[in-house]
């Protein structure tokens, strides 16, 4: 132990996290983050009034609230596929605490990353219920803190949609992660378990068949594009952000079911280092299919190729 803190020091306590030393089969040198999530869970009691009132804290018991355990429990599930698939730390890699609150608003349709925080609302109990219900959702906004420490893709045009995709993968993986499901075993669906039983769909998205996740009449079709022939161009939704994510979505479930295993070892891990190493915020779909390639082609050629095939089979490289 004292070997190992002369080499690397200690981590301030706070931050919960320990830097394990160890040498693998080959002989070479493995470092390994061991850390522990640090959760605040708070209420706003159907308000918006951030942060709301702390209802559970990290080693707290559950408590009556439903709500409140599934965003406890889905940070966790984040915290630890993070952790396990690419020794990240938390949100900046570095133990930053897990904040949520819950019961945001009055019949609040949605759940979002405010910069700092995730926030869940209820639903409006006839199209969406509670945002907690659904581990992809929550490992989808958690990723956008991710994204925000990482490439910080701006939310806008294509760099915004690569902003949405990333975040979707990071929802995937988490569900993936949690359930020990390989790429071919896995539904592909982000926010499956938030529309009400009245509502004609599975999920909010499907990444591997972008456009299917519903169809009903209230809500109309999913609109989402499954390759560039369709890529949507409007001033919406900051570009139609969560319309064309659709398109590097598909390119990530075709890159990962062609890999084959569990995603969070082999695509994920492609898309994670692709975003941490340097990708410009401004990045476009080419730029990033691109860059993704790159990092694909260091693991092998076979790869390489199978990242190639995928980004050419949404039209984004030719
Ligand atoms: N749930 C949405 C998202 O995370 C909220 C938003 O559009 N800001 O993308
Ligand atoms: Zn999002």
């Amino acid at each position: 132990a004292s070997a190992r803190q002369t080499l690397i020091g200690t981590p301030p306590s706070e931050h919960r996290a320990q830097l394990q030393l160890s040498i693998d089969e080959n002989g070479a040198l493995v470092a390994t983050v061991e850390a522990a999530p640090n959760r605040t869970i708070s209420d706003a009691h159907g308000t918006e009034n951030l942060p709301g009132s702390v209802v559970r804290t990290e080693d707290g018991p559950a408590v009556a609230d439903v709500a409140v355990n599934q965003a406890y429990d889905g940070l966790g599930a984040t915290f630890e596929m993070l952790l396990d698939a690419f020794q990240r730390n938390s949100i900046d890699g570095n133990g930053s605490p897990l904040d949520a609150t819950v019961h945001y608003g009055s019949g609040y349709d949605n759940a979002f990353w405010n910069g700092s925080r995730m926030v869940f609302g209820d639903g409006d109990g006839q199209v969406f219920q509670n945002f907690t219900a659904s581990t992809t959702v929550i490992g989808h906004e958690l990723g956008h803190g991710v994204i925000q420490h990482t490439a910080g893709l701006d939310y806008q045009g294509q760099p915004g949609a690569l902003n949405e995709s990333c975040a979707d993968v990071f929802g995937a993986l988490t569900e993936q992660h949690l359930l020990g499901q390989t790429a071919d075993q896995a539904t592909w669906l982000i926010g499956a378990g938030i529309f009400t039983p009245a509502v004609h769909g599975k999920a909010l998205r499907s990444m591997l068949h972008p456009g299917t996740a519903y169809d009903d009449a209230e809500l109309g079709k999913d609109p989402q594009p499954a390759d560039m022939s369709g890529y949507v161009q409007t001033t919406d939704d900051n570009g139609g952000v969560h319309m064309n994510s659709g398109i590097p979505n598909r390119a990530f479930a075709l890159f990962a079911v062609a890999l084959g295993g569990r995603a969070w070892e082999t695509a994920g891990s492609v898309w994670y280092r692709t975003l941490s190493s340097g990708l410009p915020s401004s990045a476009t779909f080419a730029q990033f299919a691109a860059a993704t390639i790159a990092e694909a082609d260091k693991v092998s050629r076979s790869t390489g190729a199978a990242a190639r095939a995928a980004w050419t089979t949404v039209g984004v490289i030719k």
